[in-house]
């Protein structure tokens, strides 16, 4: 059976919520984090080679950034229907939105939140304006982003936008898509459980 090394109310907590959409047989194991506020530290039992989260081991194999654990979780548990498998229609489209997370949104969500821009930057992973574009663009005539179904990619992309209310647009389209994923039974699940541990 996989092991996550997860800290509660971390980026690991959706790969939690993702485990309880799929029914996955995961253990989860709690290891502690250096916060921002100067509490926590590195924990000596957590095999991430910073010591991060999430981090999943299978076996001898070991996974680490989020897109690349949710597509080895779902692409193992194809029957939740929660990411298109490999020769499904939109399997592009949704190893995109994985990928457009971990190499444009969350670097662009840093970066606004560090107030950092450089004509670089920007030029390669353009801005959280031209982020919320793509976001709003998809969302416009179906409630997730790859359709009529929510997917592991609308848990995955909503997520920053779960912990931290204030980088919310004032765009209906991209505020209902987060309330939607906010909304999900498995989320709530884990919010609750992570708020009452606190
Ligand atoms: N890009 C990584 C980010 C992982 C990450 O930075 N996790 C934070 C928790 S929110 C962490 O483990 N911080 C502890 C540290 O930096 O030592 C991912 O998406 O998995």
């Amino acid at each position: 059976m996989p092991t996550l090394f997860h800290a509660p109310m971390s980026r690991s907590s959706g790969i939690v919520t993702l485990i309880d959409e799929l029914g996955a047989d995961v253990d989860i194991r709690q290891v502690s984090i250096p916060r921002q506020d100067g509490s926590g530290q590195t924990d000596p039992a957590n095999p991430h080679p910073e010591g991060k989260v999430p981090f999943l081991v299978d076996g001898t194999d070991t996974v680490r950034e989020r897109g690349a654990i949710v597509l080895y979780l779902t692409d193992q548990y194809p029957e939740a229907g929660l990411g298109p498998i490999e020769g499904s229609p939109q399997r592009g489209e949704y190893l995109s939105w994985l990928f457009y997370y971990q190499g444009v949104m969350e670097p662009v969500f840093i970066l606004h939140a560090a107030g950092l821009s450089h004509p670089m930057v920007s030029a390669s992973l353009r801005d959280m304006e031209a982020m919320l574009a793509r976001l709003s663009d998809a969302l416009e005539t179906r409630p997730y982003l790859l359709g009529e179904r929510y997917s592991a990619a609308d848990l995955l992309c909503s997520s920053p936008f779960q912990w931290f209310s204030d980088l919310l647009p004032d765009n209906p389209r991209i505020r209902d898509w987060v309330a939607r994923c906010a909304d999900r039974p498995a989320a709530k699940r884990t919010l609750e459980r992570e708020m009452a541990e606190a």
